[in-house]
């Protein structure tokens, strides 16, 4: 095992992976901006050092000054966390060639996964379901418009090297198609260097399922099971819930196992979520696969009782997963809701400046991960999640009644959150009958809107 795993990563995940290497008695250090130099997280760590200014591009993006603060500090593994170089599979192959183990997948896996053309072609081969669309890249425009009207209008334009919405180019007709495909190629070669795009069929209506994964270094791969994330705004989760409801238990079965036959047949090692949009009969359609673990991860500890931090780490060290499949059951339902500092009332605003007011839920089934406390002075310079509140109970209906309480009990001060919103949308009676899908949440703020 580890004896010392540096974390390039700041905020609550910081403080998660702080946790987890306690329980593996592996040390935990840390890097920080000097936008961070006060952030609560490092007084967990057993040593942390400052690697720039407070721009990510200069401090947590700086793969030269990471990799020095691991030689300095003896660390034997780095662990990316979310966002900032977690998907880098560069940094993932500088990491390895300077002798530090990256708590992730192996650069290869990351990019076979990375690449969405490659994916979805790696996908069919482990009968994992995507959309019908164009088999690889578009050659030429002759073969788009062929695969369009083969599948139907509308269709989507993606760019292999997108990912979170961007590079993205709805079409409901020829002449849109090509306007589309053009703009794509455009905006994917400036984004992502790479001007790769490819035409899939465009599900309007459709809730958004992602499965949690996890493989190891010997071959071995299981899922966790499924998170439903279809409350989102402007492709920023807001809710996020597991088990999804309303999923029969054979549609479940088939998808998670097709999941976990992708993640096995590209030997992938470490946590993983395949991304699919499932619609209203319950047929799934992968979009797209996660390489990290993901903010969303502690509800599905909640449900299946694994450790998904500690799992991951466990198997980047080279040990066998701990766990079969068939150990792997659900117990009841949970509920994630992001705490952000934003003004749902203002646009979602973000608000900075120090908290004076931070009051925080308990009780059965409670879980609350953040690094913010009274005192605390967000910083300006990166996302505006300060938290997250996780609710555990016996099943969906005690859970949304918990959450309510607990949200009741939050308190934050002088600026405003997302909390308040989260009440409204959890009695709303689409999420409540789960009914809902992936532009709820925007069109219940759009119809507020209309009417002020
Ligand atoms: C789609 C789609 C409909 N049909 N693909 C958005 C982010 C990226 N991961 C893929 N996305 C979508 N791909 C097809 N063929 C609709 C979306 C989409 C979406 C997906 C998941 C969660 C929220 C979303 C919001 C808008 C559009």
């Amino acid at each position: 095992m580890f004896k010392r795993i540096l974390i390039a990563n700041r905020g609550e995940i910081a403080l998660r992976i702080i946790r987890a290497c306690r329980e593996l008695d592996i040390s935990p250090v840390c890097v920080y901006s000097q936008a961070d130099r006060d952030g609560p997280w490092l007084e967990s760590a057993d040593q942390s050092v400052c690697i720039g200014p407070a721009a990510s591009k200069d401090s947590y993006l700086r793969i030269d000054r990471i990799i020095a603060a691991a030689e300095v500090m003896h660390a034997d593994a780095i662990h990316p966390g979310y966002g900032f170089l977690s998907e880098n599979s560069h940094f993932a192959e500088v990491c390895r060639d300077s002798g530090f183990e990256f708590v992730g997948p192996s650069p290869e896996a990351m990019c076979a996964l990375g690449d969405k053309v490659n994916c979805k072609r790696l996908a069919r081969k482990a009968g994992t379901p995507v959309f019908p669309g164009t088999e690889g890249g578009i050659e030429d425009l002759d073969e788009a418009v062929q695969s369009a009207r083969e599948i139907g209008f509308p269709v989507i334009v993606k760019a292999a090297g997108g990912g979170g919405g961007r590079g993205m180019r709805i079409a409901r007709d020829e002449a849109s198609l090509l306007d589309g495909i053009a703009s794509a190629r455009q905006e994917a070669a400036a984004a992502f260097g790479n001007p790769m795009v490819f035409v899939e069929k465009y599900l309007e209506h459709a809730r958004h399922f992602e499965v949690q994964v996890i493989g190891d270094k010997h071959g071995n791969a299981v899922h966790l099971y499924e998170r439903d994330c279809s409350s989102q705004r402007r492709h920023q989760k807001l809710i996020e819930e597991a088990p999804a409801p309303g999923v029969l238990q054979k549609n479940r079965d088939r998808v998670c196992e097709s999941a976990a036959e992708l993640i096995r047949q590209a030997k992938y090692a470490g946590a993983a979520t395949c991304e699919f949009l499932m619609d209203h009969k319950q047929n799934f359609y992968m979009l797209e696969v996660n390489t990290r673990v993901q903010v969303e991860h502690p509800i599905t500890e909640a449900i299946t009782g694994v450790d998904i931090v500690k799992t991951g780490i466990r198997v980047a060290a080279g040990e066998p997963l701990p766990m079969k499949q068939s150990d792997i059951r659900v117990n009841g339902h949970a509920i994630e809701l992001r705490i952000n500092a934003e003004d749902p009332a203002r646009n979602f605003m973000p608000q900075a400046g120090r908290i004076e007011t931070f009051v925080v839920p308990g009780g059965p089934g409670i879980r609350m991960d953040t690094h913010a406390r009274a005192g605390y002075t967000i910083p300006t310079h990166y996302d505006s999640m300060i938290g997250k509140l996780i609710v555990h109970a016996p099943d969906r209906a005690t859970c949304i009644k918990r959450c309510l309480t607990a949200m009741s009990e939050f308190k934050i001060g002088p600026m405003r959150s997302t909390m308040p919103l989260y009440s409204r949308l959890l009695q709303e009676k689409s999420f409540i009958d789960a009914s809902h899908d992936i532009k709820w949440v925007e069109r219940l703020l759009e119809s507020d809107r209309a009417k002020k």
